[in-house]
C-alpha cells in the first residue's frame, strides 16, 4: 500500500532524457501505486490544452493509460503549468486538486501543494502571480491562436527569467511562518510541496508538537519520488538511464 507523488519535472521536448525517465516511472512505478499525485511544474511550460504537438499527446496518453489501468491520478498546478485546464483533465483522466489540497494518507491527514505560495518574500514573483491568475486574463489568453500564445510566453520568460536572477536564494525558500499559517489553516500537522527543488524531509517542533513539512526534488539529473505508505515515507531517486 503506497502513494507517489513528483513534482518539477519540467518536461520538454528538449530533454528526452527526463522524458524517458518520467515514462519509465509510469509504466514500471506509477502503475504500482495506490495513487500518484502530480504536485506542479510537470512542464517546463504548459501554453494551453490546446497544444497540438506530439509530444503533449505523448504524456498526455500516459496519464490516460495509468488511469485507464486503475491508478488515480491528482494534479496540482505549479508556476509552470497554471494553464493545465480542464480539457487536459477529460483527455487524461487526472483529477485537477485545488490550490492547497488536504489528502488523506493512510490516516494522516496532509496538506498538498506546489509550494510557490509560501515563497512570500519573493514579493515580485507574488505580483506576477497574481496578474497571471486572473481568470479574465486566462480566459482570452486561451482563445489566442497557438503559435501567437507560444511568442508572448517566450518574451515573458525572458523577462521573468533576467529578473529571477537577481534574487537571493533565501528570497526564493519558503517562508517558516508561512509554512505553519498554513498547517494552522488546514489543521494538519503534515505538508507536502515541491518548487524550491530542495528535496528534504524538515521535522518542526512547535508548542510541544512535531510537524513535518517533506519538499520533493526536482527531475534535472535524475527522477524524484517521495513514496508514501501506510508505515513510513521516503524520498526516492530514479536514474536516467540514456
Ligand atoms: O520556475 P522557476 O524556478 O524558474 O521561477 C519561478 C518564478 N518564475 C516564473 C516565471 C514563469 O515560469 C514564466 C511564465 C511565462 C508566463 C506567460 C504567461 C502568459 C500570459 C498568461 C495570461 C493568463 O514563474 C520566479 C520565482 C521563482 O520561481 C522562485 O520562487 O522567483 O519568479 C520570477 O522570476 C518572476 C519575476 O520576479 C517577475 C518579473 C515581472 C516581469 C514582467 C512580466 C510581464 C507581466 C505580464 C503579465 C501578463
Ligand atoms: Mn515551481
Amino acid at each position: 500500500m503506497h502513494t507517489l507523488f513528483i513534482s518539477d519535472l519540467h518536461l520538454t521536448p528538449k530533454r528526452p532524457d527526463i522524458t524517458n525517465c518520467f515514462i519509465s516511472f509510469m509504466r514500471e512505478d506509477a502503475i504500482k501505486a495506490d495513487a500518484l499525485y502530480v504536485l506542479g511544474d510537470l512542464f517546463d511550460f504548459w501554453i494551453g490544452d490546446d497544444d497540438p504537438t506530439n509530444f503533449a499527446e505523448q504524456i498526455k496518453s500516459e496519464f490516460k493509460t495509468l488511469v485507464s489501468k486503475g491508478v488515480p491520478v491528482f494534479f496540482s498546478h505549479g508556476n509552470r503549468d497554471f494553464l493545465v485546464g480542464k480539457r487536459f483533465a477529460k483527455q487524461t483522466g487526472v483529477t485537477l486538486l485545488e490550490e492547497e489540497q488536504v489528502v488523506d494518507l493512510y490516516g494522516e491527514k496532509v496538506v498538498v501543494l506546489h509550494g510557490d505560495t509560501l515563497c512570500t518574500e519573493d514579493v515580485r514573483y507574488l505580483a506576477f502571480r497574481e496578474k497571471v491568475h486572473k481568470p479574465w486574463l486566462q480566459w482570452v489568453f486561451n482563445r489566442l491562436p497557438f503559435f501567437i500564445k507560444t511568442r508572448i510566453v517566450r518574451k515573458i520568460q525572458s523577462d521573468t527569467s533576467s529578473d529571477k536572477s537577481n534574487k537571493s536564494m533565501s528570497i526564493m525558500d519558503v517562508t517558516p511562518g508561512e509554512v505553519l499559517a498554513v498547517m494552522e489553516k488546514h489543521q494538519v500537522n503534515s505538508m507536502i510541496h515541491g518548487h524550491t527543488h530542495r528535496p528534504n524531509i524538515h521535522k518542526i517542533s512547535i508548542s510541544g508538537e512535531e510537524k513535518t513539512r517533506i519538499v520533493l526534488g526536482d527531475w534535472y539529473t535524475q527522477g524524484s519520488i517521495l513514496v508514501y505508505s501506510d508505515h513510513g515515507y521516503e524520498l526516492q531517486n530514479k536514474r536516467f538511464t540514456s
